[in-house]
């Protein structure tokens, strides 16, 4: 264990009086009849107890050290269950098993009792929430602001292979153990009504914003604890709340809906989070969503900075604002706005402090998730802020006027309002001209965002658009999700290596001992025992632990390229049937991902791997070779067991569209080999572990970009591969549903006819070699520990503490604090 001040400090009498007291007076509850629920519950907030403490104490050290901070604003955080981790972090995992033992309670059995709290989409919720893990491990000073969705992400099941969706109440009946209440930060938030202009007691013409109606917003704050240290940082999730809930006038004139309307109306903000990955919605209520959590977060980081006695002048010295791609952008005029309207400072100095404040990070380039929101929309709900966007842009349009005189053109490109039959505001253009950095979140994206999504803002704005790549925090994605690893790994490079990754490179002269390969490969066959127990007991699946592990997890999108897998397998599955020479040794095929309720393909995918998993998994012509299996409602507590069980990891996108990845980062972490295309993260993951330690294929990106151009044709390849054919035919068939040809034949369509937008065939026969060299290789044993045991040790580079470093010293210019 490494030294620890809590450790030290753990009274385990006082603790163990603490769960009795929450499980008598919070849940009503006795030791001798208190169900695992309660217990769990009464656990946590005796242990959350101890956290309020740290973040109390933190929050006063930091105001008074006057440390600059970091904001980061994020619609998403994908925490996951906080029980485990925060104990690892407090380091009063083993003390704490002890105690509940002694209370005839087992700590394993307890965490499972809780439900992830899934307040994010895919990557970058999960993102944001490693950020927080770092900044608070290495006592960077930091607020996560976010929003308190009564309704994470939906839980998805699966009817007869289609996915359906049901709302998930992460906070169950009883409230979530860990988070805290805090009345005092409330926030009034404005919406709708008009501007007006008036005179003010110095005779100087001003203007303001007359609201139409006003919401509450509740802080609600969630413990980040530092592993290894005190400091505990708030994540502060914002709810929002009607401030005039019920009109009892109404209700006595038998009016009961319209009694309750207001509340009705306030609650829906903060509702549900969006189900959308790499997409925007467009809808009026995300907009609402958006403005609220911002407006909420830029009055509290006001109110933090005046609290510690600190000049509004002095703001951008002591506060940074990250915003987590554009989703958070109407926090820059919110914030122009302040300190026009409300502290009065001119347009230049408000615009000083504003744009020396503000980063933002870009995690896309793909059209479709470029946020644009109608300058109609924005007027009707925000008129002061569309005033502002517009002289944002004014006075933008003539640095473009000035740099290129006379070019409309670009002109057009660059404006922060597109002109057309509605228009539109760009958030991306908005944040690129508002902001002091830019980053992407892969050197390859960050070039991308670079050379082709933002060249001329390049040129306006010299070095302001760099590079952060992304990484996951170690602590969640290797110690806590695999300990029969991290015992080995201490037992080599010693146990501070959860605090110090870099530690992690001296398995690298392990990775021709024989001996170390062979526990090596024992860790990871009980990890697959434990992801074949979990299947076994959750499906009724029986699967082989010598088969190769081969997993896909992530959110179901046609560039991330399920379909690709699918059809390998429909491949293999053709000549397992078809061609008695050929051999393969046994693999399953996991898959885990969601798809927005709205997008009908990655249904229609999800639908034909379930139908696939159905037939093959039953038929005994196939001699067991070959098994599929797609987990049902993947998250965050599904990917702790998936990520450690991996031989091969799938990431297959096409070139030049998948930002980073961070899934990549926490399977070759565990010792999983990739197979991946040269797209986002892959590219630097193989310049650290070399190319004979990662199996990469595919299209580059300006191969793709030429195929394009040239006029690709699907048909091409359909008709020059037989085993391309066969496997799309498969689709038409009734082979997988039976009496029901057609059923799947969506893909096969999209794929031929669709023109295959993300270019599936044109990589299918490389797809297929590269997957047969993995077979080959996976025969060998020796070999393949070597592998994996190198992709562990070098993988250090993709910890978040170093991203956040690079955060730290390259952009926020931000010192560690300690407590
Ligand atoms: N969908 C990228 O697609 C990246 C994360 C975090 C994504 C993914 O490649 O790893 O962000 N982008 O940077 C968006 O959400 C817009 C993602 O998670």
């Amino acid at each position: 264990m490494p030294k620890n001040g809590q450790t030290q400090q753990f009274d385990k009498a006082a603790f163990q009086a603490a769960v009795e007291k929450h499980l008598t007076t919070t849940y009503a509850s006795t030791a001798d009849t208190a169900t695992a629920r309660s217990w769990y519950l009464a656990m946590g907030k005796a242990l959350a107890e101890i956290s309020t403490g740290n973040l109390l104490a933190t929050e006063k050290n930091l105001a008074e050290q006057k440390a600059r901070s970091v904001n980061y604003l994020s619609l998403e955080f994908l925490i996951g269950r906080l029980t485990g981790n925060n104990l690892i972090s407090m380091g009063l995992y083993e003390n704490v098993a002890d105690a509940m033992e002694e209370m005839g309670q087992n700590l394993t059995d307890l965490l499972e009792e809780e439900r992830d709290p899934a307040l994010g989409n895919g990557g970058l919720g999960r993102l944001a929430a490693c950020f927080m893990d770092s900044l608070a491990a290495q006592e960077y000073p930091a607020v996560g602001y976010g929003l308190h969705y009564e309704y994470g992400l939906f839980r998805q099941s699966f009817v007869d292979g289609r996915q359906v969706e049901a709302p998930d109440a992460w906070r169950g009946l009883e409230g979530y153990p860990w988070e805290v209440l805090r009345p005092e930060l409330n926030q009034e938030v404005s919406l709708y009504g008009h501007v007006e202009a008036y005179t003010d007691e110095n005779g100087v013409e001003c203007r303001r914003w007359v609201p139409g109606m006003t919401v509450e917003g509740v802080a609600w704050d969630l413990p980040i604890v530092g592993y290894d240290n005190k400091s505990v940082y708030p994540l502060r999730l914002w709810e929002c709340r009607s401030n005039a809930p019920f009109s009892l006038s109404r209700f006595n004139d038998g009016d009961y809906v319209g009694a309750q309307y207001s509340a009705l109306e306030a609650g829906n903000v903060t509702k549900v989070l969006y189900p959308n990955d790499n997409h925007e919605q467009g809808k009026a209520l995300r907009l609402m969503q958006q403005y609220f959590h911002c407006a909420c977060s830029v009055a509290d980081i006001l109110r933090r900075h005046e609290a510690a006695g600190n000049s509004i002048e002095s703001l951008s010295e002591l506060e940074t604002i990250q915003l987590n791609d554009t989703h958070p952008t109407i926090a820059i005029p919110e914030l122009m706005r302040i300190l026009l309207d409300e502290y009065k400072l001119g347009w230049d100095k408000a615009w000083e402090i504003s744009s020396k404040t503000f980063a933002y990070t870009n995690h896309t380039l793909l059209p479709e998730a470029l946020e644009t929101w109608s300058e109609a929309l924005i007027q009707q709900m925000l008129p002061r802020h569309m005033e502002i966007i517009f002289e944002i842009n004014h006075r933008f349009m003539k640095l473009v006027e000035q740099t290129w005189p006379g070019n409309n053109e670009v002109k057009r490109k660059l404006s922060i309002i597109q002109e057309g039959p509605q228009r539109m505001v760009r958030m991306a253009n908005l944040c690129v001209v508002s902001t002091y950095a830019v980053n992407g979140v892969a050197a390859l994206h960050s070039e991308l965002v670079k050379r082709d999504l933002f060249p001329e803002f390049n040129e306006l704005f010299p070095g302001r658009l760099t590079n952060v790549t992304n990484g996951v925090t170690p602590r969640r994605w290797i110690k806590y999700c695999n300990p029969g690893l991290s015992t080995l790994i201490s037992e080599k490079v010693g146990d501070d290596w959860p605090a110090n990754l870099e530690k992690i490179a001296g398995l690298e002269k392990f990775a021709d001992d024989e001996a170390f390969q062979k526990r090596y490969m024992a860790v990871k066959k009980e990890n697959k025992q434990r992801l074949a127990d979990w299947v076994q007991e959750n499906m009724g699946i029986e699967l082989d632990t010598d088969a190769i592990f081969d997993i896909q997890i992530k959110r179901l999108h046609e560039y991330k390229r399920q379909h690709l897998n699918l059809l390998n397998i429909l491949a293999l599955y053709h000549r397992l049937l078809n061609d008695p020479t050929f051999d393969m040794h046994p693999r399953v095929f996991f898959f885990g991902a969601k798809a927005a309720p709205g997008y009908a393909l990655a249904k229609d995918i999800i639908f034909a791997i379930n139908k696939v998993a159905e037939k093959v998994n039953n038929d005994p012509r196939l001699g067991g070779k070959l098994k599929v299996v797609f987990i049902p409602d993947y998250r965050v507590s599904l990917a702790e067991i998936l990520f450690p069980a991996a031989d091969v990891s799938e990431q297959i996108s096409t070139a030049g569209k998948e930002a980073s990845g961070t899934g990549n980062m926490k399977f070759a972490m565990n010792g999983a080999l990739t197979i991946g295309t040269m797209d986002g993260a892959n590219v630097e993951m193989r310049e650290e572990v070399g190319d004979e330690n990662i199996f990469i294929f595919g299209l580059l990106v300006d191969e793709v970009l030429k195929l394009k151009q040239e006029g690709y044709d699907p048909y091409r390849y359909y008709h020059a591969d037989s085993l391309l054919r066969a496997a799309l035919d498969l689709l038409e068939t009734d082979e997988f549903t039976p009496g029901n040809p057609g059923q799947l034949a969506a893909i096969r369509h999209n794929l031929l006819d669709g023109g295959d937008p993300y270019l599936v065939l044109a990589d299918f026969a490389d797809y297929v070699k590269t997957q047969e060299k993995i077979d080959a290789e996976y025969r060998d044993q020796k070999t393949w520990a070597r592998k994996a045991i190198l992709n562990t040790a070098l993988m250090s580079k993709f910890s978040s503490d170093r991203s956040i470093r690079d955060y730290a010293n390259n952009i926020w210019k931000l010192e560690p604090v300690s407590l």
